[in-house]
């Protein structure tokens, strides 16, 4: 049997309102350890996004690298594989790959190329389990849009997969194993974070005719999920939420089963959360609804918070202070302001969005317009400019 554990768009690095998150990766790292003493799988694949910026800071890497080697130590038999996101810089990635490969783990930070030609080869390798043929490993990292064009102007995500998985099937030469890969993209018909629809550059269309790979674990949606009706193409998600917009949504690792190159079974294993992120009140409130949320909240209980609030309260100086003082002695810690707008109210100029330089640099840009709007004009922004802010967003990542 070969089982491969797939994870992705972990995100190192990544901080809520400017406060650091290094406990949850952390016990996610811990989590990791006890997965894979328990499952013991042949290979884990990390497909993109691994750090949250293409410069982490100096104390994110440490960790990173620690984790890879302790794993090495631990494992001695686990393969892992590290692949490209669009967070991620591929030179960045590419400083460790040659040391890392002595940890068994393979970094593959962009596509190469042999002259003008994209180097297949590079990408595709053999993983042995217990000194025999396991696996064709297909390591594809974010495509970027340069790389499409050198197999024709209109080249898209499916033809590039088309080549690879014709290359990996000659690696194979007929034998009973299967050809797995990795990419960083959106599938077409899947469902973002917060349930609107996507649209980029990154978007390739996953249909029954994508080529056969016998699974290909994917990652840049943050949602657990499988693409139309291809239950081994599938999103595993990120191991924490990555913004407040993902606070409900189940966080997991996904592993796959083969017996010979069939697949038999996936399972989702759960990610537990040290820390909740909270929108708090549920609905939104005034200032005596915010203070008995954030009091009813136990002392010890770990949370970042949104507070959900109507726009009437209006205390801009010292509305910090204020929720600072609701939540003294808590361990709960304040975020943002989700402010909504009753519907018919009046907009004045008093309604403005204010966000200090530091709230502004740790807001999501799409919040931020989305706030703005709700403000001006009492309503929510239409999906269709969702989308399009979006792609605009993307393109400038
Ligand atoms: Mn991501």
């Amino acid at each position: 049997m070969f089982r491969l554990l797939h994870t992705s768009d972990w995100h190192l690095g990544r901080k809520i309102a400017g406060y650091d998150r290094s406990a949850e990766f952390e016990a996610f790292f811990e989590f990791l350890e006890r997965t894979i003493a328990e499952q013991k799988p042949n290979l884990m694949m990390i497909s993109g996004d691994v750090f949250d910026t293409g410069a982490p800071s100096n104390e994110v890497v440490r960790r990173y690298c620690s984790l890879l080697v302790r794993l090495h130590a631990l494992f001695p038999d686990l393969q892992v594989v590290i692949t490209c996101g669009n967070h991620d810089s591929p030179s960045f990635l590419n400083i460790h790959a040659e040391v890392l490969e002595y940890f068994s783990a393979k970094v593959i930070g962009s596509v190469e190329y042999q002259e003008t030609e994209i180097d297949w080869q590079k990408m595709v390798s053999e993983i042995v389990s217990d000194g025999k043929p396991a696996a064709i490993l297909c390591s594809v990292p974010y495509l970027r849009s340069g790389d499409l064009r050198r197999l024709g102007e209109n080249a898209t995500i499916k033809d590039f997969y088309t080549k690879l998985y014709a290359f990996a099937d000659n690696v194979r030469a007929g034998s009973n194993i299967p050809i797995i890969a990795t990419g960083h993209f959106t599938a077409t018909g899947v469902t973002s974070s917060d349930g609107l629809p996507i649209v980029g550059k990154l978007e390739g269309e996953v249909t029954d005719n994508f080529p056969p790979f016998d699974y290909i674990g994917l990652g840049h949606i943050h949602r657990a999920q499988h693409c139309g009706n291809r239950q081994n193409i599938r999103y595993s998600g990120g191991p924490l939420a990555f913004g407040f917009v993902e606070n409900r949504q189940n966080k997991s690792v996904t592993l796959v089963d083969f017996e010979g190159s069939k697949l038999t079974e996936i399972r989702q294993i759960d990610i537990p959360q040290i820390v909740d992120l909270m929108i708090i009140p549920a609905e939104p409130g005034d200032i005596a609804d915010v203070e008995q949320a954030c009091r009813q909240l136990p002392d010890n209980k770990d949370a970042f918070l949104e507070i959900n609030i109507k726009n009437e309260f209006k205390t801009p100086e010292n509305k910090n202070l204020i929720i600072n003082e609701f939540l003294a002695g808590k361990k709960a810690r304040f975020c943002n302001w989700h402010i909504q707008k009753a519907k018919s109210a009046n907009v004045q100029e008093s309604d403005n969005v204010q966000y200090t330089t530091q709230e502004f640099k740790n807001t999501d840009p799409l919040e931020v317009i989305s706030q703005i709007f709700r403000q001006k004009t009492s309503g929510d922004l239409d999906t269709k400019y969702i989308s399009m802010l979006k792609e605009i967003i993307e393109d400038r990542k």
